[in-house]
């Protein structure tokens, strides 16, 4: 935000030219499914030229959490700004209005405002590939106009390759390499209609949220991003025996490691991810582009986020629905104006539930609602290391239809569900399934970075651990656990 002086400074130049300071814009960037396999986070093969791009305009969040690694729980979350408990919805099918029915969400704020908010594509849940080209579970009042694209890649369904036959194609391993180029992909259609409203909207306040459903199964994207990743030069993961065994079972969303796939296939499944995610990396480079070159990028905040982390073989699992390290993690970079420590990384744990007051904050909107649970980021915007002392909390929730996939092992009657609630520090992680009843565990990232190691029967943690469950029962009850 700007100060007083600042403020009255800008205030006096724009009364001079005849025009009232703008606020600044934001542009909302999702993906769905994206993990931290991109070039700014290190990832030594997977190329993302534009994200990382971005990230040296910016500050990119290296401990970024969701909370909760599924679209729909997450996306009500996020754009509610209040935890999982409290809006209620654990599956795929509930809307948030039904439970909270007069809550006012992210972008409705920026409505009151004055703001022209829209969205294209996936910004609440929608079934992916299934609702595309539908409005999914949108919440209509959230925005002044939506775009609901449909690509060639609907139309490419029948030439799918898939690896886990019996699962459908929203919940499998399974790609196709399109002959089609980018722009005629749903993806591609997305920041095309998104720069339409860019182009069309650039004179006033606006939230335009370009929501992408890549790289999200299936795995279609263009063949010349598949040329870029011989499965050959690939590396899987690799467990050690008794990975499946570390941890509850409650744990693990896929009881069957790797769905019972040969390293061969999972060769075949990463090769299609990461083309995926470099087609989705080339889709937001033409959106920041098109900010760049309509006059915008000064006076637009731009974030950059996926709706949950995505595991790629570790600990046997693949996709989400784990409260483990790789569903959790989310990439997040926010850039643009306010934004003062350009190209730096926060190691501090931050949550998807400081979107919300951290974009009130940069646009110094009013009517904030005082309830939300998370906590604006603007400290470290402007200085990535400061004190900060916020964990991330990440929760799941299994049982009787507690998602798609679930697997017999992890099944309750009708009705009954296991709640597990989870912790993250800048080095431990704590979760706990039932409040303890059904397992818990503890994991020391700085001796342990893969979760190999559940420390939490270890007597030389105890203390350790009773802080963490304090800590952890302390937050979630003021965010309506039970
Ligand atoms: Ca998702």
């Amino acid at each position: 935000m700007l100060n007083r002086r600042q403020f009255l400074t800008l205030a006096g130049a724009a009364a001079l030219s005849g025009q009232t300071p703008k606020k600044p814009n934001v542009l909302f960037i999702a993906t769905d499914d994206l993990t931290t396999t991109l070039g700014c986070y290190g990832h030594p093969i997977v190329k993302t030229p534009n994200l990382d791009k971005l990230a040296k305009r910016g500050v990119l969040f290296s401990r970024a959490y969701a909370q909760f690694a599924l679209c729909s729980p997450s996306r009500s979350s996020l754009m509610t700004g209040l935890g999982p408990d409290t809006t209620k919805i654990y599956e795929l099918q509930t809307h948030f209005r039904s439970v909270i029915p007069d809550v006012v969400t992210m972008s409705q704020c920026f409505q009151k405002n004055g703001y022209y908010t829209a969205r294209v594509g996936k910004i609440y849940h929608y079934g992916n590939p299934g609702q595309i080209g539908t409005d999914g579970l949108d919440d209509a009042p959230s925005w002044n106009h939506k775009v609901n694209p449909r690509g060639v890649d609907k139309d490419e369904e029948d030439k799918i390759v898939n690896l886990t036959p019996g699962r459908a194609f929203g919940s499998a391993l399974c790609y196709y390499a399109s002959p089609e180029p980018g722009e005629k992909h749903t993806d591609g259609l997305v920041a095309s209609e998104t720069i339409k409203l860019l182009e069309q909207n650039k004179d006033k306040p606006f939230f335009i949220a370009a929501g992408f459903y890549k790289p999200h199964c299936p795995y279609i994207s263009p063949k010349k991003y598949f040329d870029m990743y011989p499965p050959q030069k690939l590396k899987t993961y690799q467990m050690i025996p008794g990975e499946m065994e570390i941890a509850p079972p409650w744990a693990y969303f896929i009881k069957e490691a790797n769905f019972g796939i040969t390293d061969e296939k999972a060769h075949e499944a990463l090769q299609a991810y990461y083309a995926a995610v470099t087609f989705t990396d080339d889709n937001v480079g033409k959106l920041v582009a098109a900010l760049d070159r309509l006059g915008l990028t000064d006076n637009t905040v731009i974030v950059f986020w996926s709706d949950h982390g995505y595991a790629l073989g570790e600990h046997g699992q693949w996709m989400k629905q784990t409260v483990f390290e790789a569903a959790t993690r989310i990439p997040l970079i926010f850039a643009g104006p306010g934004i003062k420590a350009k190209g730096k990384a926060s190691p501090r744990t931050v949550e998807m539930l400081d979107f919300y007051p951290t974009l009130t904050d940069l646009c110094g909107l009013n009517q904030v609602p005082s309830n939300l649970h998370g906590r604006s980021l603007r400290p470290l915007l402007e200085n990535p290391n400061a004190t900060w002392d916020r964990p991330a909390i990440s929760q799941m929730r299994r049982g009787a239809g507690a998602g798609a996939g679930q697997k017999a092992g992890n099944k309750k009657a009708a009705g009954q569900f296991v709640h597990g609630h989870s912790i993250r520090t800048e080095r431990y992680r704590f979760t706990e399934w039932a409040d303890g009843k059904e397992g818990e565990e503890l994991y020391d990232y700085k001796t342990d970075p893969k979760e190999l190691k559940n420390l939490a029967k270890s007597d030389a943690h105890t203390k350790l651990k009773e802080e963490l469950r304090t800590r952890l029962r302390k937050i979630t009850k003021d965010r309506g656990r039970a």
